[in-house]
């Protein structure tokens, strides 16, 4: 064939002149299949080269009115004995170009995925690119509450978490605190509006009422520590309104303070990364526990600096106690049966402390250069076995 390669349908249009003299005297016709216009809308299919035109060809040719099934289905209108040889003429073209396309399609699909494996490929050799992980950087606090859930999780402590909006009942009433007490006053706790009932939601103030949580909905032995947000109104460079707090509680038939006095103790060690640490224990007073008290820990200040495990400073790091039993009540608990222990510590104090940070506001401006320079590496995840910050 001499002539310009056709379009598809100049091709079609082809076909159908074919077809009308195949109708006028299909007696003349051995096959169609090799006719003019079939051998080059054969070359035509074998030469496309994308999936849309090879579709489009297929829509025309083979689809529900494509040309083909056009012909094969007006059978019916022609005379009955023109029918067998149209259809005999007809059939081997549709499959004929059937398997064309088929095999047309495979290899387009062979061809693109070759070409995406060639072009996709990776240099092995290349140099790591900086990813995000290399740049990103995990905030002291979340770092902080990492360990400490590393170093409980050892003890077997479960990890309790509860909503920042809480209820006066959760946050005050359950806890033994008295209705007048000051903790209650707008000063120090944020509320909102009353609603109609005359009841206010706040924010809550410690992370205490989940552990009153914990208490109405499971039974002893109870082991739990909470680590979350805080709010009280209140802001220096050491307060900020958001703060955080972990808390811990330990329910438990016979459960008493020397137990209190060791795993405060190992978590000191632990958190700190000393071998020993001098504790001490002063009387104090919380609504929540009887008795209460307040722990200090050794520690040398050294030109702004201070270390923990030796010297013969003292810094404070917590409040403890045994849970008093107006509180066991509260929670459905009969103080005879049960007892036991819970403290409570600022996160970010002792992120503060272990990290050298001196202004708590920095925690909270989000300023991505105090970040790199005081965050942890994502993947430096702390576990007891890999060290806590190493
Ligand atoms: C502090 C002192 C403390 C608790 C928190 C607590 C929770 C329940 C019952 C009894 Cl549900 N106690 N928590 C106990 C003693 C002290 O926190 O100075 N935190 C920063």
């Amino acid at each position: 064939m001499s002539e310009e390669k056709k379009n598809l349908p100049q091709l079609l249009d082809k076909l159908d002149q074919e077809y009308e003299s195949l109708k006028r005297d299909p007696a003349l016709f051995v096959t169609w299949e090799s006719s003019d216009a079939n051998t080059q809308i054969q070359i035509y299919l074998r030469s496309v080269n994308s999936a849309n035109e090879l579709n489009e060809a297929k829509i025309q040719l083979l689809g529900k009115s494509g040309r083909l099934s056009m012909y094969l289905s007006e059978l019916g209108r022609l005379p009955k004995e023109m029918r067998p040889q149209i259809a005999a003429l007809v059939n081997p073209v549709k499959a004929r170009d059937q398997e064309i396309i088929d095999a047309k399609f495979e290899e387009i699909n062979r061809t693109a995925i070759e070409e995406r494996l060639r072009s996709e490929s990776e240099d092995v050799t290349l140099p790591v690119r900086e990813a995000p992980f290399e740049t990103g950087r995990v905030h002291p606090v979340t770092q902080v509450i990492d360990e400490l859930t590393a170093i409980f999780a050892d003890m077997g402590f479960a990890i309790a978490e509860g909503p920042d909006i809480e209820t006066d009942g959760y946050n005050f009433t359950k806890l033994n605190f008295p209705e007048d007490h000051p903790a209650r006053d707008m000063q120090d706790t944020f509320f909102f509006n009353p609603k109609p009932d005359g009841s206010r939601l706040l924010l809550r103030t410690h992370t205490s009422p989940v552990q009153v949580r914990t208490m109405l909905a499971q039974k002893p032995p109870i082991r739990v520590i909470c680590p979350g947000r805080t709010y009280r109104s209140d802001s220096d460079q050491t307060h900020t309104p958001m703060f955080h707090q972990v808390e811990g509680l330990v329910i438990d038939k016979g459960s008493h303070l020397g137990h209190l006095k060791w795993i405060l103790e190992e978590f000191c060690k632990a958190f700190f990364e000393v071998d020993r640490v001098k504790m001490r224990f002063r009387p104090s007073f919380f609504p929540f526990t009887e008795p209460s008290l307040e722990v200090d820990i050794q520690c040398r200040r050294d030109k702004g600096e201070v270390r923990f495990g030796e010297g013969d400073d003292w810094m404070e790091i917590l409040g403890c106690g045994m849970v008093h039993p107006n509180v066991l009540r509260n929670c459905g608990l009969d103080p005879d049966g049960f007892q036991g222990f819970a403290w409570g510590l600022g996160i970010d104090r002792i992120a503060m402390l272990k990290y050298g940070m001196p202004d708590l506001r920095a925690f909270f401006e989000a300023d991505v250069r105090w970040l790199s320079h005081y965050g942890f590496r994502p993947l430096d995840f702390p576990t007891l076995a890999g060290g806590l910050s190493s």
